[in-house]
């Protein structure tokens, strides 16, 4: 019999990309999607897989909904959640609710039935690092949030970890750095610059640019999640990161706009984001050397291109959201 797979917040940029990669890579598995549909949400990412996944349209917190379809499959993966730093500096409501609560309800579910969960969390729970620092974050690093979305992802694990040791749940973790690559909300930096381009306004940058993040293609982290999957320890957390992936953001912006054909200066700067992580780097060497796993696309330049020609040919998937999302922009703290 084929393993049961519930991925949920699938109709988001990680969650699709993950579906997509599970039914051309993985065909041991068969699936079944949840999804909350909120402004984070496309459906049109999962058009064309009628027939081949169930759809199920619901929300983690539904205790009762999680625990129906946890008795029915074997093991959940978690992209649900509220994941922009600057909408969590507005509100940090929805990321309590869904971030964390959610999480308790998956992992309620997952005990009573004996189940397995994947955690998909974020490189932002160990903070940040100084600009002129050389080191990275391993598994073993310290937990030090330093915004309300970050916490939020910190507690969910924490909460995963007690119900790993206390209850014995077998669950696993990853955190991922910055993810970029086709269909990803333009809220985030990358698709929010190049599609700026795109509709003749011009890029924003925070502060100066000199923050640094790790930035790893989207299809890679996919792959990542089913070797942790296949290969992971249960109870076991890990780093995805791409090494030689580090670069500032506006070394990043400097990409986007040559690649767009725009002039270097051609960008404005915007008032930084309060609490601004500097710099995240970490270091995927488990990951590497336990399973295997190594990022395909490890040239960040031809990544991006890739991206900026993605967004160019599918002005009707992005129009609406870039409107909506810049209207978010225009009233917060950014
Ligand atoms: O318009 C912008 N201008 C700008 O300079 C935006 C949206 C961002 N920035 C800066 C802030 C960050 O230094 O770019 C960097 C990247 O910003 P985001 O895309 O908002 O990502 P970040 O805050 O780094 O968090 C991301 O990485 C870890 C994801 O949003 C998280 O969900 C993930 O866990």
């Amino acid at each position: 019999m084929s393993e049961r797979l519930l991925v949920t917040g699938s109709s988001g940029f990680m969650g699709s990309n993950f579906v997509h990669h599970t039914l051309a890579d993985h065909p041991g598995y068969s699936v079944t999607v949840v999804d909350a549909t909120t402004y984070a949400a496309n459906t049109a990412n999962l058009e064309g897989l009628e027939g081949r996944i169930d759809f199920v349209d619901g929300d983690i917190c539904n205790e009762a909904l999680m625990d129906g379809l946890m008795a029915r499959h074997d093991v959940v993966v978690n992209f649900a959640g509220e994941s922009q730093v600057d909408n969590s500096l507005r509100d940090p409501d929805p990321f309590i609710r869904t971030n964390i609560l959610g999480v308790y309800s998956l992992l309620k579910a997952v005990r009573k039935h004996g189940r397995r969960l994947h955690q998909v969390s974020s490189d932002e729970v160990f903070g940040d690092m100084p600009l002129d620092s050389t080191g990275e974050f391993t598994e073993e690093s310290p937990y030090r949030p330093s915004s309300p979305y970050s916490a939020t992802k910190a507690s969910a694990e924490m909460l995963i970890r007690s119900w790993v040791r206390s209850f014995g749940v077998q669950a696993t973790v990853s955190n991922c750095a910055n993810i970029y690559g086709p269909r990803q909300h333009v809220e985030k930096f990358v698709p929010r610059q190049i599609t700026n381009v795109l509709v003749g306004a011009r890029p924003k940058l925070y502060g100066d640019g000199a923050s640094v993040r790790e930035w790893t293609h989207v299809d890679d982290h996919s792959a990542a999640v089913h070797r942790i999957l296949e290969h992971g320890e249960l109870g076991g957390q890990y780093i995805i990161g791409t090494e030689g992936g580090e670069s500032s953001i506006r070394g990043v912006l400097m990409h986007i706009l040559e690649i767009m054909g725009q002039p270097d200066g051609a960008f404005d700067r915007v008032p930084d984001r309060p609490g601004h992580d500097m710099r995240i780097a970490t270091d995927a060497t488990r990951l590497h050397l336990e399973l295997g796993w190594n990022p395909q696309f490890s040239n960040l330049r031809e990544g991006l291109a890739a991206t900026v020609d993605w967004y160019k040919g599918n002005p009707d998937w992005w129009m609406r959201q870039k409107q909506a999302a810049e209207a978010r922009y225009s009233q917060g703290t950014t």
